[in-house]
């Protein structure tokens, strides 16, 4: 069998999750996102938040070449553990990382499109990818904007990371037609914030309302994702203002190592968390608790 055939092969055997409540999680947050052990605690606990409301975590990866839609807690605990081996992995790196039977943490894109093969309709993750502050001099945007527009998977996220242009962000996905949706809120969450000055076109007060908006979405053929934001809750947020000075001071540093690419994310969230002594590694954590709990609130939704 060729590698064509034996990625057909890999292909039929994926399991559908079709009228199944299954959140589909990403792993680009556990190999580069947090350090070890707490990125694999989280993603553990993660999965047990959509458990507890009845859905079905489907922790997506690729190791050693083979697409995993469901990993162990064994496979979960590798991709923590050996994070530096461990290829970060979006859209254009997908066929690279299949034919070299390399191991590959998605990242939203990547899991996007894998989670779409498993027929599941939602995914939660911490926060999008964007673009990046100077993108109209770096042409830096993240790949997971303009995977919206292209695969149909629901993401709950906790708004933007707030390294990122948020106007410039906004607009993009403006551009793309992607919907916002705020849950329970009028103006964005800004991931370690639970609040910003940016108003929301776009409110739900509850699961039921997401899930009807997705479906008719659905019904229209539109065939794109829309994005959840579901603010950090309150007692774990973090001061926008105290944030932003430590979010210039990392990106200073970042310019100063010509630091690059799919590098940048990596290096400013690590940056924060050192320089916040830990506390934006702890509201990242909650975050993504919090809205592992709402995707799997939807999910069950959906299968109504
Ligand atoms: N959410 C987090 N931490 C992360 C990410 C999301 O709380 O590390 C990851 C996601 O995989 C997202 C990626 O797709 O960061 C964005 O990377 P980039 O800016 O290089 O596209
Ligand atoms: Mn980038």
């Amino acid at each position: 069998m060729d590698l064509f055939q034996q990625i057909q092969e890999q292909l039929k055997n994926i399991p559908s999750f079709e009228n199944k409540p299954a959140v589909a999680l990403e792993t680009t947050i556990i190999s580069h996102g947090m350090p070890y052990p707490q990125n694999v605690e989280t993603a553990l606990a993660v999965e047990h938040e959509v458990r507890l409301q009845g859905g079905i975590p489907v922790t997506i990866g690729i190791l050693n070449g083979k697409i995993k839609i469901g990993m162990t807690p064994d496979e979960i605990e590798s991709f923590g553990k050996n994070q530096h081996q461990i290829m970060k992995v979006s859209r254009r790196d997908l066929g690279y990382c299949l034919a070299n039977k390399l191991s590959g943490a998605t990242t939203v894109a990547a899991t996007m499109i894998l989670a779409k093969l498993a027929n599941i309709k939602i995914f939660a993750t911490g926060g999008i990818g964007g673009v990046h502050r100077n993108g109209n001099k770096t042409f830096d945007i993240s790949a997971d904007l303009d995977e919206f527009s292209k695969s149909n998977v629901n993401v709950v996220c906790a708004g933007p990371k707030a390294i990122l242009d948020i106007p410039l962000t906004l607009e993009y996905l403006e551009t793309k037609g992607v919907p916002i949706i705020g849950y329970q809120v009028d103006r964005l969450p800004l991931f370690y914030s639970r609040t910003s000055k940016f108003k929301l076109q776009q409110t739900c007060q509850n699961p039921e309302q997401i899930a009807n908006i997705i479906k008719a979405n659905d019904a229209l053929k539109l065939n794109q994702a829309s994005l959840i934001v579901n603010p950090i809750p309150e007692k774990y947020s973090l001061d926008v203002d105290l944030m932003e000075h430590y979010i210039s001071k990392a990106i200073k540093q970042a310019e100063e190592e010509n630091i690059l690419g799919k590098d940048i994310t990596p290096f400013l969230l690590a940056k924060i968390v050192e320089l916040t002594k830990g506390e934006s590694l702890n509201a990242n954590i909650e975050l993504i608790k919090n809205n592992a709990k709402l995707a799997a609130q939807i999910a069950v939704e959906l299968t109504k």
